[in-house]
């Protein structure tokens, strides 16, 4: 039988092409290379869409094992993921701090660029998709100067694609650098792996066929192995 987390990485990916959120066609990534499919997050755009987005993290997160003392969302694509999910968390028995930053200082009310709680222990991290890993960095140095640890990541997808160094293409994927370079522990809902298994499994198909074959292609471009 499949292990749990790998149906649900499929139930997942099911549900995020459902819902129009993963896309086929020819799309340019941050990094400036054509892909064939995209994961635009932004597309969870409804009270049920994000509560549903919300038990997949908080599921992976639990079944995943990762160690954490309380969660940061990273402005501003990850702060209704991080309080969604912080909600689903105590739902599940799991109460922890939550926390936010704003890209913009304000010079009254509260005052500075963290909103919540306190940042302290260990903190994780939730984004939407990482790729060549820019946004990670920027919450990283964030938790340090504030004297939390950066200690896990929670994505929905793990695009498993090289990463880029000023400009070039490197061996290693931005996962893997968070992983092994930074010592982070980070739990994807699903990784391109994932994706590729469910189109290939069409049931005969022809465009989900036709889909296939154009992510496979990618990957043999920019993909790393796992
Ligand atoms: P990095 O910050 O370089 O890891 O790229 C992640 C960002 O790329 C996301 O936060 C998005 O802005 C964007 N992105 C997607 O959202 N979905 C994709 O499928 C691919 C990208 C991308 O541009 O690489």
């Amino acid at each position: 039988p499949a292990p749990y987390q790998d149906v649900l990485a499929q139930e997942f990916v099911r549900f995020a092409v459902e819902s129009g959120v993963l896309r086929f066609g020819e799309f340019k990534t941050k990094a400036g290379r054509m892909s064939p499919y995209f994961f635009n997050a932004g597309l969870f755009d409804d009270g049920a869409k994000l509560g549903r987005l919300a038990q997949f993290y908080a599921q992976a997160l639990l079944a995943s094992g990762v160690g954490f003392d309380m969660v940061f969302g990273p402005a501003y694509k990850g702060i209704p993921l991080a309080a969604t999910v912080a909600v689903e968390l105590a739902r599940l028995g799991r109460n922890v701090p939550f926390a936010y930053n704003r890209k913009e200082a304000k010079d009254h009310g509260e005052g500075g660029t963290l909103v919540g709680a306190p940042l302290a222990g260990r903190v994780l991290i939730i984004d939407d998709v990482m790729s060549a890993g820019t946004a990670a960095r920027e919450s990283i140095a964030l938790i340090q100067a504030a004297g939390a640890t950066p200690h896990a990541m929670a994505i929905a997808l793990d695009r498993q694609e090289k990463a880029t160094e000023n400009g070039q293409d490197v061996e290693h994927s931005a996962v893997q650098y968070v992983r092994r370079e930074l010592g982070m522990q980070v739990c994807a809902i699903a990784k391109l792996a994932d994706l590729l298994q469910y189109l290939a499994a069409d049931g005969g198909d022809a465009q989900m066929h036709a889909h296939h074959e154009r992510v496979l292609a990618y990957r043999q471009r920019y993909g790393v192995n796992d």
